[in-house]
């Protein structure tokens, strides 16, 4: 039989629900990539409460199939901008199709990685493929989904805390198992470096989708507003 307790869930008006839904989404709504870090320290508390936050994400049967790697030694961090610059300068030249080159011309990326060594965090975050117990293996399920969820509120806990980050893709990022070590059932899955701004940092000029580009109602007219 399964164990079951009692949930207290949040209560609110509706005029207060409107307004926390409202400030949370002025909250999300100003976050923004930042690809220019400063080298200004991020305490470890910090940290852990951001990572502990993405680890309170929905998971295939619970599984909670990630795990954060992080790194500050300045010499890990050289040796993941080296191996990550190498194959971004590769996939950047030869890899990428004119297409997606085109498609990132907004974004003004390249394979030039400096923020690797300068953020004062790397988050590298890898999905738990199966578990291990003894010579047994249990499967994770919905691993990239769940992963992903937790990444999400993670990079909402950092923009929370007054921190910016960047979702790096290096690709491929095999180098990652092999500089930090992970054993077999792990995968890289986001390498997301965490700091505070560059003086004056600028942000490209892009738009978020309108509401009506997004969502689509499906609803009795009665019911609609
Ligand atoms: N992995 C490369 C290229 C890149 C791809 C996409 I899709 C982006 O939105 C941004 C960059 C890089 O990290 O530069």
């Amino acid at each position: 039989m399964p164990n079951f307790i009692p949930y207290h869930p949040l209560s609110f008006s509706p005029e207060e629900q409107l307004r926390r839904a409202q400030e949370f989404f002025d909250l999300c709504n100003r976050r923004r990539t930042v690809r220019e870090y400063s080298s200004k320290p991020v305490a470890r508390e910090l940290l852990e409460t951001l990572i502990r936050t993405a680890g309170t994400a929905p998971s295939g049967a619970n599984k909670q199939p990630w795990r954060f790697v992080v790194v500050t030694d300045p010499s890990i961090k050289r040796e993941i901008r080296i191996a990550a610059e190498k194959e971004e300068k590769e996939s950047y030249e030869h890899r990428m199709p004119q297409e997606w080159l085109d498609d990132l011309a907004a974004l003004g990326t390249d394979w030039h990685k400096e923020f690797l060594e300068i953020a004062p965090a790397l988050i590298v975050v890898f999905t738990i493929e199966y578990e291990k117990e003894g010579a047994k293996t249990h499967k994770n399920y919905y691993v990239k989904e769940s992963v992903g969820l937790a990444v999400g509120l993670l990079l909402t806990a950092i923009h929370n805390a007054g921190l910016v980050s960047l979702t790096h893709t290096p690709s491929p990022m095999n180098f990652l198992q092999k500089i930090l070590h992970r054993p077999v059932n792990e995968r890289p899955f986001l390498l997301i470096p965490v700091g505070y701004p560059a003086e004056d940092v600028k942000v490209p000029d892009i738009q978020r989708k309108r509401l009506e580009e997004i969502v689509e109602w499906k609803a009795v007219s009665t019911e609609q507003r």
